[in-house]
């Protein structure tokens, strides 16, 4: 093993990684392996290693933003935490990543599962491709990872210790605070939209509420510290077959507010759903593929909020809202009124978190395939102005949207203006 860092190529990989027993295990002698680098997203490397035996996935972290460059420094230790929020997230909610291998941290790489018959959910939302129990998936997800990170399920020494390993994910933390909740609010560096949102750019970045709206969502984000986060989980995070789906990318992992996670999945289907029009093959032939996206949207709230209160009434073992408490009142009256109030705050956040998340991905560095694929401006322009006024109405009236149906119903009409 080379113990100072260096990153791989496919021609360095079998050699630098062949003397390691979990992949000679799985794919037998190096000499045998095929070796291609997938990775497309803005940050890692990502190998697909292949052998007449099986095949593995490898994800090397880069000490800089892939999609910027060297100018970008970035720790390697992100890959630290990426393994971290892995083994944690396949306990809480076990087959909902793709399972971990081997971790090596000098060299900053996880080797994992190879899910082959899987393609990235982002892709196959543009494509028009339905997949079965996605919204019941997700949700579940979502409430079995966040509900047992936090204290609501932990022993009070076991979080505390995960929220201070998790709170050195210091740079990727900074990465949100400032391209999600600040700098699509202002000319910031490295923004870049559509240059015929000018007029609604300008008008959202004149917007003292929306303005401060973002900012105590930041505040929430950076000081709220109630559970485990992925930290990242948008389109791009979740892995899909026809009948299956896999989170994957957690290197974001912090402590954050529960809201957080469940409001930026939403918002990337919301997008995806105001996108297809510039997708589909022939006006309105997406129709019934949007309506899917919305009833999967509606489902995976459903879900969360239902995985999230049988949690709440047969798991609640952490220091909060204590059984003990709410003893005389009878049916556990007490806590069912303190879950209603908890959901009702991880509700509102969420609808915070949904609207921002739609107006960086617009004006941001980081954009979404769904709009940037949109090859005629006019319509890509209609569908992210759509979006920056739907994420508005989001963030602005979180105290006040009481279900999620008003969220669908919202999104439908914003599509047909
Ligand atoms: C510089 S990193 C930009 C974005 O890519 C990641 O996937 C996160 O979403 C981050 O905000
Ligand atoms: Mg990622």
């Amino acid at each position: 093993a080379i113990a100072e860092y260096q990153a791989l190529t496919p021609q360095t990989l079998p050699q630098r990684l062949g003397g390691v027993a979990v992949l000679r295990d799985r794919l037998g002698d190096a000499a045998g392996w095929q070796v291609r680098e997938v990775g497309d997203g803005n940050l890692n490397l990502v190998f697909i290693v292949q052998s007449p035996l099986g095949g593995v996935v490898v994800k090397q972290a880069l000490p800089y933003v892939r999609l910027v460059g060297e100018s970008w420094p970035l720790p390697l230790r992100r890959s630290f935490f990426e393994y971290n929020a892995l083994i944690r997230h396949q306990a809480r909610d076990p087959g909902s990543v793709p399972e971990v291998y081997h971790f090596d941290e000098a060299q900053a790489l996880v080797v994992m599962e190879y899910l082959g018959q899987h393609v990235i959910l982002r892709q196959s939302l543009m494509a028009g491709r339905r997949h079965e129990g996605l919204g019941q998936m997700l949700g579940r997800f979502c409430a079995r990872t966040l509900f047992r990170g936090s204290d609501l399920s932990m022993k009070a020494a076991a979080r505390k210790q995960d929220l201070a390993l998790f709170a050195a994910n210091i740079e990727l933390c900074d990465i949100t605070e400032s391209l999600v909740f600040t700098d699509p609010y202002f000319d910031a560096a490295l923004n870049r939209y559509t240059p015929q949102l000018a007029p609604v750019v300008a008008r959202l970045r004149a917007d003292v509420d929306l303005k401060i709206a973002a900012q105590h969502l930041k505040m929430a984000f950076a000081n709220n510290a109630e559970t485990l986060l992925h930290g990242d989980l948008h389109t791009g995070s979740v892995m899909v077959s026809d009948s299956e789906a896999r989170v994957i990318d957690p290197e974001f992992a912090t402590y954050g507010p529960i809201g957080f996670d469940v409001g930026m999945l939403i918002s990337n289907f919301l997008m995806a759903y105001l996108a297809q029009p510039g997708h589909g093959e022939a006006p309105g032939a997406r129709a019934g593929y949007q309506d899917w996206i919305l009833a999967e949207v509606e489902t995976l709230w459903q879900t969360f909020e239902a995985e999230f209160t049988h949690l709440w009434r047969t798991e609640r073992s952490g220091m909060l809202y204590p059984a003990t408490l709410f003893e005389d009142q009878g049916h556990g009256y007490g806590a069912e009124q303190a879950r209603l109030e908890r959901l009702a705050a991880i509700w509102r956040d969420a609808l915070g978190f949904c609207g921002i998340e739609m107006h960086r991905r617009i004006l941001g560095l980081a954009h979404i395939a769904e709009f940037d694929r949109i090859g005629d401006d006019a319509t890509r322009a209609r569908a992210e102005a759509q979006a920056l006024m739907l994420g508005r109405t989001l963030a602005l009236a979180r105290g006040q949207i009481t279900g999620i149906g008003q969220v669908t119903a919202l999104t439908r009409a914003t599509g047909n203006e």
